[in-house]
């Protein structure tokens, strides 16, 4: 069931990455000419350069070893390969993903990537874990956020700490840490004006709310900051979060709008060259359009 929905919300990627793989091994070539083909694929295929010849790489090596070079056999490397770069990140978002520890999350990334639409997603994930979760809308910035958020929090029927429009949004963090301290709240996850990383005054806003968290909030409960990626951006959004990541910690990174791109590869460049584990991906702007990440099934619904 899972694998069908994740085959299905992907299948703009899948294209990209299949159809064209099949498409190499229908003209016949040698097997040297195949592996150059792939690797130009999922350079592509927004897998970023440096990946895909690592990827590549390792395919040849595997190939030398093996006797039956068919296109199902290379495809099953190609696929092991893959699943290789992404692994060791997913075995990170299993110690991540706790559903045991009360936690505080905060929301971070640039305009319009998903933010807002991917907390509340959140929140029905961990509302569906029997989780009490607290709202914090910390976007005072652009008209219309905050009651936006107030949206997500009635459709999940959850309570949402709320400032006004142009309050400094770290004492929103506050009264919204406070709120978690004082109730017998789970999670409290914080919605945050869209940024860019070179707006240093923003990025400073962003570190002030940091501090804020650090400060208020006990050790014993998790933190951790969520930068939400756009995957229509591709290569693009790499990037800009590589940029992003240079001016402030994150954890882990919310991957949205899988549903609406080919550009799904670009998971394997955040992982491999980020360096940060990919948690969570969006497949679709409704409440339940959300699938932890899981490297596995990822490739197998695109290759
Ligand atoms: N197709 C698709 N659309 C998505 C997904 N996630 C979010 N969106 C859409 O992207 C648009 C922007 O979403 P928001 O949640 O408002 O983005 P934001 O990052 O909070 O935006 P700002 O607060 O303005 O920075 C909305 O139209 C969402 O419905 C997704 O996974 N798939
Ligand atoms: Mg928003």
């Amino acid at each position: 069931m899972f694998f069908n929905k994740i085959k299905e919300n992907l299948k703009k990627t899948k294209e990209a990455f299949d159809v064209k793989i099949s498409n190499i091994f229908a003209n016949k070539k040698d097997i040297d000419e195949v592996i150059d083909e792939i690797e130009e694929t999922l350079i592509l295929s927004d897998v970023g350069y440096e990946t895909s010849t690592k990827i590549c790489t390792k395919l040849r090596e595997d190939l030398k070893k093996q006797v039956d070079k068919n296109e199902e056999s290379i495809k099953n490397l190609l696929k092991k390969e893959m699943e290789e770069v992404l692994v060791s990140q997913s075995e990170a978002l299993q110690d991540n993903f706790n559903m045991t520890q009360k936690q505080v999350i905060l929301v971070v990334g640039v305009n319009g990537v998903g933010k807002t639409t991917s907390i509340g997603k959140l929140t029905n994930l961990y509302r569906k874990n029997n989780k009490k979760v607290l709202l914090a809308a910390a976007d005072t910035f652009r008209a219309g956020a905050i009651e936006q958020l107030e949206i997500w929090a009635q459709r999940n029927n959850v309570e949402c700490v709320s400032g006004k429009e142009m309050q400094d949004p770290a004492s929103v963090i506050f009264d919204a840490t406070k709120r978690f301290n004082e109730g017998d709240y789970d999670v409290l996850i914080c919605d945050t004006a869209g940024r860019l990383h070179n707006k240093k005054n923003l990025m400073d806003e962003l570190e002030k709310m940091k501090k804020i968290i650090d400060r208020n909030i006990s050790d014993e409960v998790y933190k951790e900051t969520i930068m939400v990626l756009d995957a229509t951006t591709g290569q693009n959004g790499a990037l800009q979060a590589k940029a992003f990541l240079e001016k402030t910690n994150v954890n882990g990174i919310f991957l949205t709008k899988l549903d609406s791109t080919s550009k799904g590869g670009v998971v394997f460049s955040i992982v491999d060259d980020l360096k940060i584990p990919v948690k969570y991906i969006g497949v679709g702007e409704k409440i339940d359009d959300i699938e932890l990440f899981d490297a596995k099934s990822f490739v197998n619904a695109i290759i």
